[in-house]
């Protein structure tokens, strides 16, 4: 898979895809992620990536040209149809369709090109969406200041589901394995630690009554955090 990111503040990714799964991912070269300086694709002495709102207002807009240039070197066309098959460009935006897992899932396949383009400020022109990307999407309903955090969580989301991404220990299907609730909570050594007790249903071996107690907190959980996820098929996890 190659994932591409689109921004005007690159050092923003400076670290952030070498960690972990992500790191051993691209180690693995099960996918190349490159992110480019939306400045280096304008070719005024200014170099200007955004410019004031038509129509009058706050903050400034990210201008098309740049971004048709970038889309037209990264793909090889500004022509939305003519994109290669398994080619997405998605515009990271709060005005987005809600980022879940089965979202996540569509993008995960390992022969597919993701463009990804960080908007910023009041926006981005609407003409780039008009003509060039393929999915807008948003992580939820909070005010970041700029699509570069959503840009991360949506790579984290699919990078980890691509085959072989995870480690033998850990396992995608495991996340689904609670169908749909919260997580039970987890205890480790030590099995007393400054008076306070792990559950003793956990220590006595018992696995029949460990997986009811654990689906039981799971319930419990879940009730108290995220009532959503009760009220019929919503948030796959
Ligand atoms: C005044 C109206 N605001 C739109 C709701 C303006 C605005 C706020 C935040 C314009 C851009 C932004 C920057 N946010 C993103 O680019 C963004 C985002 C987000 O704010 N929340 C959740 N997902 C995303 S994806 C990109």
């Amino acid at each position: 898979m190659k994932i591409d990111v689109l921004t005007i503040f690159p050092e923003f990714f400076l670290q952030i895809f070498d960690f972990g799964i992500i790191r051993r991912a691209k180690l693995a070269e099960i996918v190349k992620i490159n992110v480019h300086d939306l400045r280096e694709f304008t070719t005024d002495k200014h170099r200007m990536v955004d410019d004031r709102p038509f129509g009058g207002g706050d903050g400034m807009v990210l201008k098309p040209e740049p971004i048709f240039a970038a889309i037209e070197k990264l793909i090889g066309t500004a022509v939305r149809d003519d994109y290669p098959a398994g080619t997405k460009v998605v515009l990271l935006s709060p005005q987005g369709r809600p980022l879940r897992q089965d979202l996540a899932k569509e993008f995960a396949d390992v022969d597919s090109h993701v463009v990804l383009i960080c908007g910023r400020y009041e926006g981005v022109d609407e003409r780039v969406n008009e003509t060039l990307v393929t999915d807008e999407i948003s992580i939820g309903d909070y005010v970041l200041s700029g699509g570069e955090p959503a840009a991360v969580v949506l790579v984290d989301t699919i990078v980890r589901l691509l085959p072989d991404a995870l480690g033998s220990d850990t396992s995608a299907e495991n996340d689904s394995f609670s169908d749909g609730l919260l997580d039970c909570p987890h205890y480790t050594r030590p099995a007393e630690f400054m008076g306070m007790k792990v559950p003793d249903v956990l220590l006595n071996g018992n696995h029949a009554e460990i997986e009811k107690w654990r689906r039981g907190k799971a319930l419990e959980k879940t009730r108290l955090n995220r009532q959503d996820l009760l009220e019929g098929e919503k948030g796959e996890m």
